[in-house]
């Protein structure tokens, strides 16, 4: 069973992942995960402490001679700015120095209040420093060994911004295996040029206007096998995983799998993908759907078609021109506190849920092909596909 959990504070020494369950001889290299944390630090909108962070990851277990052991992998991506805020997030001396001030003015739409109160911090910096989206460089990297994991069964995966604020690109014709190649020329990442190009522009306008966008993500899988998750249960259902995973990002507040909200107008007959038979071999198998508005699973298990998902995200909530809240010394009404932040992260989002998805699915995959060894896995994945094929 793959596991993966993370730990570290925003200013902290580092965001650490924790990857147990992953299986033994897969050949990676500091590259296969150094160039996704890359990705993810790009984007137009970001706000000074990209200029301060340079990620790479520190293998701290399970990797030995650059091959996965099977044992538990401990990834650290260590904290540049940590050198600036050493005494205020000492684990053994209060807090001292920059930043060591008590933030008592919670910020909107932040964990800040509603974490001060479940854990009774009166400091709300206790609770943010964890909240922070930081934590998403801990998520890549693991996301980036997965998805190394996937390559090895040619499955791939990509990720890109069709909304940012009120501009919206018109993406469905590309193919996927076009779009990482589109969506890295774009500082957006964004396939659609002229889009693009009015994104940077709202977000200059929104960074003038000492304002925050959000904006929409769809992240597509591919080449997967039909049958990763099940019917039987509710928590093994693939799309409620995904939902899970994804919901489970910093500022993510909704998640469409296919057509989803866009479907429900439609009535059935032009909303279900109709089944015809291709004879393969082929990774997904000979029965494939004439459309895929279901997105790649029905049932809760994959289709073996594209897996296409859309996350929403909320615009970032630290504004440069502060909402009112309220003191919670003096319970008076304040302007929230105004920490340095990015004015939009929406481009980081794809790459990010394009990580989380493929942990997701290597987990999914662990799960139906057995996670002791890659060549083990590979033998059961090729006999399964073999099978399927047949049918
Ligand atoms: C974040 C606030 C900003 C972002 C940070 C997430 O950090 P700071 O408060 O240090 O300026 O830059 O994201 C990252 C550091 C990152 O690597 O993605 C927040 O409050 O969520």
């Amino acid at each position: 069973m793959l596991r993966c959990f993370s730990a570290g504070e925003s200013h902290g020494r580092g965001a650490f992942c924790l990857l147990d369950g992953f299986p033994a001889g897969l050949h990676v290299s500091p590259d296969d995960i150094n160039a996704w944390l890359a990705e993810r630090q790009k984007g137009y909108g970001r706000g000074g402490r990209q200029r301060i962070e340079n990620d790479e990851v520190d293998v701290l277990a399970g990797i030995r001679g650059g091959v996965t052991l099977g044992s538990p992998i401990l990834l650290a991506v260590w904290n540049r700015d940590f050198a600036n805020w050493a005494s205020a997030m000492d684990p053994w001396t209060p807090p001292a120095g920059p930043g060591a001030e008590r933030v008592v003015h919670p910020r909107p739409g932040h964990a800040d209040l509603v974490g001060a109160l479940k854990y009774g911090h009166d400091d709300c910096r206790n609770v943010l420093e964890r909240a922070s989206a930081r934590e998403t460089a801990a998520r890549v990297a693991a996301g980036a060994l997965c998805r190394r994991l996937l390559a090895e069964f040619g499955v791939d995966l990509a990720g890109h911004v069709i909304q940012i604020g009120p501009v919206e690109a018109d993406t469905d014709s590309i193919p996927s295996e076009r779009i990482r190649a589109l969506a890295v020329e774009s500082d957006v990442r964004c396939c659609d040029p002229a889009a693009s190009a009015a994104m940077i522009d709202a977000i200059r306008q929104a960074k003038r206007d000492k304002d925050a966008l959000g904006g929409v993500v769809e992240v597509r899988a591919w080449s997967l096998p039909p049958g990763l998750g099940s019917h039987v249960q509710w928590d093994v259902k693939i799309d409620a995983r995904i939902a899970q995973a994804m919901m489970s990002i910093q500022a993510v507040k909704g998640l469409e799998v296919g057509l989803g909200f866009r479907g429900v107008s439609r009535p059935g007959s032009r909303f279900h993908d109709e089944i015809v038979y291709s004879a393969g071999p082929r990774t997904g198998g000979p029965y494939r759907r004439a459309t895929n508005h279901a997105g790649g699973t029905e049932g809760g298990m994959t289709t073996g078609e594209e897996l296409i998902v859309r996350l929403a995200k909320k615009p970032i909530a630290t504004l440069m021109r502060p909402l009112r809240t309220v003191d919670m010394d003096t319970h008076e009404s304040v302007d929230a506190l105004r920490e340095r932040s990015d004015t939009c992260a929406v481009a980081a989002l794809a790459v990010i849920a394009e990580c989380v998805l493929a942990t997701t699915l290597a987990e999914a995959f662990i799960e139906k092909f057995g996670g002791d060894d890659l060549a083990g896995m590979m033998r059961s994945f090729d006999s399964y596909v073999a099978s399927v094929n047949e049918r």
